[in-house]
């Protein structure tokens, strides 16, 4: 036991366990209106939510039946990016569509 120190004490690093956490989760959802276009919205849900036509219809129509929906849920800048999207595409055709994100 030549390598022992004199004290017992063995020179092994022990790491207090360290909580991690997970990222929050942010909704993105998408807000009825008077004034967008059915297929606009269709049009959205598949360009930037990665959609099929029958899923982006079904979802436009829940939004259409129920006033809002959400329309997925993201790490904080992904949600971020595709509000910006929508709002972009929907100011640019001059449709009032709104859509906003908030934690889950
Ligand atoms: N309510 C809109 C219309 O009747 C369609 C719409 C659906 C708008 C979903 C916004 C969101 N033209």
């Amino acid at each position: 036991k030549d390598d022992e120190p004199l004290d017992g004490d063995s020179d092994v690093a022990v790491q207090t366990k360290i909580r991690t956490r997970k990222p929050p989760m942010y909704k993105v959802l998408l807000l009825n209106d008077d004034y967008t276009p059915m297929e606009f919205v269709v049009m959205v849900l598949e360009r930037f939510f990665g959609m099929n036509h029958a899923q982006a219809f079904e979802l436009m129509l829940t939004v259409h039946k129920k006033g809002l929906a959400v329309v997925g849920v993201f790490a904080y800048e992904i949600a971020e990016t595709k509000v910006n999207q929508v709002m972009d595409a929907a100011r640019q055709h001059q449709h009032p569509l709104q859509c906003t994100m908030e934690k889950e």
